[in-house]
């Protein structure tokens, strides 16, 4: 049997195919997206050697939600910041690790876009070597004035020109949604490339895993509880039938997002006792991947509606999250419709 070798496709290569898509394009969108994989290489560096120099443990600083912050934490929201719209591409940035975003002077160059991002998702799991990642949307700017305000800043993730995520985990990978499929790239830390590894990624559209931080349990609402009790036990089944699905929690959104959209599953942050109105972020991380999720045939909601459907009211806005194979979160926002969001 003879293998046919592997057309080896590297990211910048993709997103200029993606850009003659669009023959009016200027090309900063493109300069924008591989800004992002630029920033992205340095931070996988980085995360790579974590354990080999005193770059690990926590700063003893909080961010703005009053969490501990790493020093890798620091160090990846300071790459990303740096690296983003180095041709004047970018007229709003925000970051989880920033309380307010920067807006930048419309000047020399474009600034067309907003980009948000939360520079290392699942930063407490460090230590432990457990996979982070970095989680990024783009938008279009709004307004056609030299000046741009929260108009601009505040959109729906429907208004999402781009998003994706990089995962720092047995390998690195960038995986990204233009609105032309999902798409995944594995960095070769030899050549320093990513390379398409994973084209046109689909999501099952029913899933055999779920994915939710069941210590919360004692906290949930009651609808909540229940869901959860039958896609343990088999939807719509008694205690102890069999037709449930496994459980996986890692506890770092973009490794549990990452598995379940590749396997199928559904992962779950429902509001509890202390976080009434849930514990991720509508803009740097449910937007972003609720935009991934819907191209590869997935879905996200907050309980009540698409979360891609909510505007935000500010930047670190908080939603729960129900996100990846669509059966299992349409069945599980039928489940509490009404009841929560
Ligand atoms: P972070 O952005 O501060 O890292 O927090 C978000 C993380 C997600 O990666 C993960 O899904 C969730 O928090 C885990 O929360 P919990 O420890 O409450 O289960
Ligand atoms: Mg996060």
């Amino acid at each position: 049997m003879t293998n046919t070798p592997r057309i080896l496709q590297t990211i910048e290569s993709h997103i200029l195919d993606l850009q003659k898509l669009h023959p009016a394009a200027s090309g900063d969108f493109t300069g924008l997206l591989n800004d992002i994989t630029f920033a992205a290489k340095i931070v996988s560096r980085e995360v790579n050697k974590a354990g080999l120099v005193d770059i690990l443990g926590a700063t003893g600083e909080s961010n703005v939600q009053g969490e501990t912050v790493q020093k890798l934490d620091d160090y990846a929201n300071a790459v990303f910041l740096k690296c983003l719209g180095t041709r004047g591409q970018v007229c709003i940035m925000g970051s989880e690790e920033l309380a307010e975003p920067i807006f930048n002077d419309v000047g020399p160059g474009s600034h067309n876009y907003v980009v948000i991002f939360d520079p290392l998702d699942g930063s407490s799991n460090i230590d432990a070597n457990v996979s982070v990642g970095t989680i990024f949307g783009i938008w279009k700017r709004r307004s056609l004035l030299n000046k741009v305000g929260p108009a601009d800043l505040l959109q729906p993730g429907r208004q999402l020109v781009a998003s994706g995520y990089v995962i720092y985990g047995s390998s690195t990978m960038l995986v990204y949604t233009a609105g032309h499929g999902v798409h995944g790239f594995t960095l070769d830390p030899s050549i320093g490339e990513f390379l398409l590894s994973h084209e046109n990624i689909t999501t099952p559209f029913v899933g055999g895993i779920y994915s939710v931080n069941e210590g919360n349990e004692p906290t949930w609402s009651e609808p909540v509880r229940e869901t959860v009790r039958q896609l343990k036990y088999g939807r719509d089944s008694g205690r102890g039938s069999a037709g449930g699905k496994t459980s996986r929690y890692i506890g770092s959104l973009v490794a549990d997002f990452h598995r379940n959209l590749l396997y199928g599953g559904v992962f779950l942050y429902p509001p509890t006792a202390d976080k009434p109105g849930g514990k991720l972020r509508l803009m740097c991380e449910a937007a972003p991947l609720a935009l991934v999720v819907e191209n590869a045939g997935g879905y996200a909601s907050d309980g009540r509606g698409p979360i891609l459907d909510i505007t935000p009211d500010q930047l670190h806005m908080r939603v729960p999250l129900y996100i990846g194979s669509r059966d299992d979160v349409m069945w599980i926002e039928k489940m509490l419709s009404g009841v929560q969001r």
